[in-house]
């Protein structure tokens, strides 16, 4: 009788695999045909922002190699794959009508898809928001939300319907916090009156969307995509627990409460009360507005979090948790939390715990919590140190195992009763991975930088089987 970790499963008839990408990580061709600056042009080429000084300048070069990519995609045979529309190659300047050739790009992009047989899921925004609106204010101001609006009824008019699903947001904690609270993602302003203020603006782009999206294309399947991740005291101290729940509001239920309660959490209001412009730019009928019924919602899963309070590191220590050193960090340091390592489990090239146990539980909470929607895991996969073997093949092994390991997790959730619909690795290459430049890589291929030559490793092969049976 095999264990459980290697007992052969097979998900729902139906179930759509596929592979994700972003258009700065990977295009490259970034004055190409009109395309006007994001904020990750001017924020990796400000000096001391990525490691290395990487930019996206060149990435993998996708923009000019499409045909090979989707030979690619086609040759690993799974039925959908995602991919994010540049919005300053729509809209050079964040507004006014379409730059045409930008837009032939996606043409080419979703026809060359569909005539491969494979579904194109389309996020709308991954994370270049064109400069000229970072310039008016970014989104600590309401205006962005009204133009993403408009871009996304412009990309839903020019591709709707052949487009299979419609992603708003990609990860708007990220767009919010980590641009604008942590400052290490662009725009890279450390103020958490703007974060907090971005996040609703981010969300009410959202809101105005959906509506706008389903105007251009009546049978649009609209969704939005949240990184969310169960985060857990380290103790059962009450400071760890509260520093575990404050971290958590700020994570996790200051998105899902208001896309499915039509609320912000009360406990992270009174917690960013006070902020300049934060919370206060809410106004009436903006829930009614970001509650818009979505027809999924996309998950993305890399790890979930330990956390203490922060004057409670030594007791972490003893209580066998890693700690690293002190890092100034603006959020962490306002919600008091310090996030801790659990000994025992693994991490990826990126420092992230291996836990996929946390993934199932995400799946199971969001299902009693708020919401029966079908899911999209929309992202999830490893980091690891990959290297060319003097045979030129890449052996990838711990991305192989954290994927499977994944997967059963997906699948345990399947079978608690959460409607999961697809799971989507993250990524089909190697790719300009933000701050952290080329120094991490995620794909199923292998890219040379910058000549852009793909090598195919083993996880590629690997996932090539797991399509192909439909489950492990
Ligand atoms: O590369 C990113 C992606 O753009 C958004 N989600 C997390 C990935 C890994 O950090």
């Amino acid at each position: 009788m095999p264990d459980a970790a290697s007992r052969p499963i097979t998900f729902p008839a139906g179930f759509t695999w596929g592979t994700a990408t972003a258009a700065y990580q990977i295009e490259g061709a970034v004055s190409a045909e009109g395309r006007g600056p994001s904020i990750w042009d001017t924020f990796s080429h400000s000096a001391g922002r990525t490691r290395n000084g990487d930019t996206g300048d060149i990435a993998t070069g996708h923009y000019r190699r499409l045909e090979e990519d989707l030979d690619l995609l086609a040759e690993l045979g799974a039925p959908g794959y995602r991919f994010s529309i540049a919005w300053p190659r729509i809209q050079p300047t964040g507004k006014g009508p379409v730059n045409v050739e930008g837009l032939d790009f996606y043409r080419r992009l979703v026809g060359g898809l569909r005539q491969r047989g494979i579904a194109p899921v389309a996020t709308l925004y991954h994370w270049d928001l064109p400069q000229p609106l970072e310039d008016a204010g970014g989104w600590s101001e309401r205006d962005t939300a009204e133009r993403f609006a408009e871009y996304a009824a412009l990309a839903a008019e020019a591709l709707g319907d052949d487009v299979a699903l419609w992603i708003t947001l990609n990860e708007p904690w990220c767009s919010a916090w980590a641009g604008y609270g942590e400052g290490s993602h662009a725009p890279g302003d450390r103020n958490l009156g703007r974060a907090s203020a971005a996040t609703h603006h981010l969300l009410l782009a959202h809101g105005l969307a959906v509506p706008a999206i389903r105007a251009a294309s009546p049978a649009s399947a609209v969704g939005i995509t949240l990184n969310l991740t169960p985060i857990t005291p380290a103790t059962d101290h009450p400071a760890d627990k509260a520093a575990a729940s404050r971290a958590d509001g700020n994570q996790n239920r200051l998105f899902l409460d208001p896309l499915f309660k039509g609320a912000y959490p009360e406990d992270v209001l009174d917690h960013y009360a006070g902020l300049s412009p934060g919370f206060s730019v809410v106004r009436p009928g903006d829930l009614e507005v970001i509650g818009a019924a979505i027809d999924f919602l996309g998950v993305n899963f890399y790890s979930p979090q330990t956390v203490v309070a922060r004057g409670r590191a030594e007791e972490a220590r003893r209580a066998g948790f890693n700690v690293g050193p002190p890092r100034p960090n603006p959020i962490a340091e306002d919600l008091d939390s310090l996030a801790v390592l659990t000994p025992a489990r693994p991490v990826t090239q990126m420092g992230w715990e291996v836990a996929p146990d946390g993934l199932a539980e995400l799946l199971v909470r969001i299902r009693h919590d708020y919401s029966a929607l079908p899911i999209y895991i929309t992202e999830n996969g490893a980091a690891t140190e990959d290297y060319v073997d003097p045979d030129g093949r890449v052996h990838d092994p711990e991305r192989i195992s954290y994927i499977e390991a994944h997967l059963r997790a997906v699948h345990r959730a399947i079978e608690a009763g959460v409607d999961v619909r697809g799971y989507f690795v993250w990524s089909l290459l190697d790719n300009f991975e933000w701050a952290q430049g080329y120094a991490r890589r995620f794909g199923l291929v292998w890219v040379d930088f910058p000549s852009g030559e793909r090598i195919r490793k083993e996880s590629f092969a690997w996932y090539q089987q797991v399509v192909a049976r439909n489950g492990l």
